[in-house]
């Protein structure tokens, strides 16, 4: 971690070696926007009119809307400056609009940590496992350089390099400034990012500056040493351990120290906290005011991810993660004038991709080191350019499907509906196919995202899991509607009858959720 890949994170799925970007051309869409591997020749088709549209829908769509939603856009959102705007406009975890079309990776090059946190054990190593600390291989600066440049070159919308771990990267502060180093003379484009505990960080952000590392992640679970004492039982600091609250005292000054300095070096800090429930639950208000006071850009509130397998000390011990409920609720009672992220994925130490579509598999150390650099600043440019396109067609399409809060948003309710995309902000995937469904809470006003929810893949070798289907519909059991590009007629049937409005669409997701809000729920 360090933040653990931005902390800790158990989620991943590996997609399959085939599995494809959303710029690449797929038979039964529309045409995508640009092409994966080749600058484009013209200028993208950007027609995302409206193509198919059909509602299925059993039982009437419950009017009394869902509780405790108050959404994730805040003043922030609508106050950015343009320069603002543009350091983030690329970087798919600082803006959530990026990350339906702009990737990120991350190398493995810094294994070390200066803290222990009750929910990591950077031990453990698997192929398939993607918690705190865990990755499959590391790389030498050199190694990851390599990797980058491979990988930039084939995954042009990449405009990120995070160094999240597996330990910290600023108790690697050599390997990590070295590949930082490599990347700044050789891919002048891509992004720096780092991500850690803050320990070590007032000592290291002039360098990070001189470096143009533009965005820090630290990991700050509590502002309250006694909290603290709960989730790191040591602190190694300048060649000394500290046991116990000793050692969560200085972390904390250290963390409060780091984040000031990023500040006044006009760095942007995101601030990542995992929510234990029943230890900083309902202390995560507090920390989101302290770091408020102090500058952070972003709040990212993610879920503790435990199980006994994973051998961490909170694993062992039967702490428990929070739900999505519970999750929800904290981010909700923490939103207010600093922006909250809830797009994260809590991507492993050695990500690549759009963010929830890790292709790490793809670029295993046997296989990247095998590849040539194919890196090409104007071929990038040129998929950038057709990817602004693109998403200014489909910004503009949510502008079209929002509505200026007033009288007819006033007590409209609220409700959720799931969403199968590739990305793009787009609807754009089958139902069968989605790993993951996008959740976003729509009223008379507007669509907005509030957390992705992960699944089972229901479709297995072409047909369906019976239990499998169970599981999804359990997970979205509290949305109103499930929007895809097409839903099989047995999950349909079975949906329809768990009291979900089945949409089948493919345009943007705001057009088709403002479609089935007017529908179903104005005109009852
Ligand atoms: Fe990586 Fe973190 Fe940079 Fe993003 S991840 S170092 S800020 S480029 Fe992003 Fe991954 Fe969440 Fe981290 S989705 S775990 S927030
Ligand atoms: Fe990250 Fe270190 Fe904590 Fe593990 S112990 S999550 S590597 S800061």
């Amino acid at each position: 971690m360090a933040d653990g890949r931005c902390y800790n994170s158990v989620n991943a799925e590996y997609p399959s070696v085939t599995q494809s970007s959303p710029y690449l051309p797929k038979p039964m869409t529309p045409p995508p926007f640009t092409a994966l591997t080749s600058a484009p020749t013209a200028t993208p088709n950007l027609d995302i009119t409206l193509t198919k549209t059909k509602t299925l829908v059993k039982p009437a769509v419950g009017g009394s809307g869902c509780a405790n939603t108050t959404g994730c856009t805040t003043k922030t959102d609508t106050v950015l400056s343009d320069s603002m705007r543009a350091r983030i406009e690329k970087h798919p975890c600082y803006s959530e609009e990026a990350h339906h079309h702009y990737a990120r990776m991350h190398v493995a090059v810094a294994p070390a940590c200066n803290i222990q946190c009750n929910y990591c054990n950077r031990k453990y190593d698997c192929a398939n496992e993607s918690r705190p600390g865990v990755v499959s291989e590391l790389l030498t600066p050199e190694e990851a350089a390599h990797k980058v440049l491979v990988v930039a070159g084939k995954i042009p919308q990449m405009t990120v390099l995070g160094i999240a771990g597996p330990g910290d990267p600023l108790a690697n502060p050599e390997k990590t400034f070295r590949t930082f180093e490599l990347i700044a003379e050789q891919a002048p484009d891509i992004k720096l990012c780092l991500s850690t505990n803050g320990l070590m960080l007032p000592d290291y952000v002039d360098r990070i500056k001189a470096l143009n590392v533009d965005h820090v992640t630290i990991t700050i679970n509590m502002v309250d040493p006694a909290i603290g004492e709960k989730i790191y039982p040591w602190v190694h600091y300048r060649r000394k351990r500290y046991r116990g609250i000793e050692g969560v005292r200085i972390l904390h000054e250290r963390q409060m120290e780091g984040l000031q300095a990023l500040k006044e070096a006009d760095i942007l800090c995101k601030v990542n906290s995992v929510l234990i429930p029943g230890i900083n639950d309902e202390h995560l208000p507090e920390v989101n005011a302290a770091i408020r006071e102090r500058g952070a850009f972003l709040h990212n509130i993610m879920p503790l991810i435990s199980a006994p397998e994973h051998g961490t000390y909170f694993g062992l011990n039967g702490q428990r993660g929070p739900n999505p409920k519970e999750l929800k609720q904290v981010q909700d009672n923490c939103a207010g004038n600093l922006k909250l992220m809830r797009h994260c994925r809590q991507c492993r130490a050695d990500a690549v991709g759009l963010l929830g579509e890790d292709r790490s598999q793809e670029f295993t150390k046997d296989k990247f080191m095998e590849m040539p650099v194919s890196y090409s600043l104007e071929t990038r440019q040129a998929v950038h350019i057709s990817i602004e396109q693109a998403k200014a067609a489909v910004v503009a399409k949510k502008q079209a499907a929002a509505r200026i809060p007033g009288a007819l948003s006033e007590n409209s309710p609220k409700v959720l509906i799931a969403v199968a995309t590739k990305g793009g902000g787009i609807v754009n995937q089958h139902f069968g196919h989605a790993k993951e469904f996008m959740i976003y809470e729509v009223d008379a006003a507007e669509a907005k995202f509030v957390s992705h929810r992960k699944v089972a893949d229901y479709c297995q070798g072409g047909y369906g899991e019976e239990a499998m289907l169970t599981g999804i519909i359990d997970t979205i059991s509290d949305c109103k509607a499930v929007l895809a590009v097409k839903v099989g007629p047995c999950p349909s049937q079975q949906l329809q009858a768990a009291g979900l409005v089945v949409v089948e669409a493919y345009d943007v997701i705001e057009t088709v959720a403002r479609q089935f809000y007017d529908e179903h729920v104005l005109k009852r």
